[in-house]
């Protein structure tokens, strides 16, 4: 079984130039690509986004950092792919994460963490349709 995942290249990571190293390990894992953008997101996408972390103290500069420069989102389909994303990524804390991970290799700081993927099915279905609205 299929399922998808809203995957971003969040602005550090289009800063830092590795937006062609995402997509290639996401390539050689084996799934595959079904939207892709470039965007400058809006307070209020932003905000929506990030909406389960509203009450946390960080949500501010979050919502600043991901507001701070154009991000790429892409929709990613293939077998187990919430989770197959989330490891490729690596821990949230990109000083934990293992090294090989996009943030175990990548990262440094919790807030600047470069990549982003859904984290549950119900997650998926409800950034893919905040970022492409029409994706049947
Ligand atoms: P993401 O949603 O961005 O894919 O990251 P995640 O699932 O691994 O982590 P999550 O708990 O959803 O947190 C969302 C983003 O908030 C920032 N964060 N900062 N300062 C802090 O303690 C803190 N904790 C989380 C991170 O940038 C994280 O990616
Ligand atoms: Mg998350």
């Amino acid at each position: 079984m299929s399922e998808r995942t809203l995957v971003l290249v969040k602005p550090d990571g289009v800063r830092r130039g590795v937006v062609g190293e995402v997509i290639s390990r996401i390539e050689r894992k084996g799934l595959s690509l079904v939207a892709l953008e470039l965007r400058t997101l809006s307070r209020e996408t932003a905000e929506d986004h990030y909406a389960e972390h509203r009450e946390r103290p960080f949500f501010g500069e979050l919502v600043d950092f991901i507001t701070g420069g154009p991000l790429v989102a892409l929709v990613v389909e293939g077998p187990r792919a919430i989770e197959a994303f989330r490891a490729l990524a690596g821990a949230t804390d990109p000083v934990k994460a293992t090294p090989g991970t996009i943030r175990g290799d990548h990262a440094l700081e919790i807030g600047e963490n470069i990549v982003h993927g859904s984290d549950s099915p119900e997650s998926a279905a409800r950034e893919i349709k905040i970022f492409f609205p029409d994706l049947g």
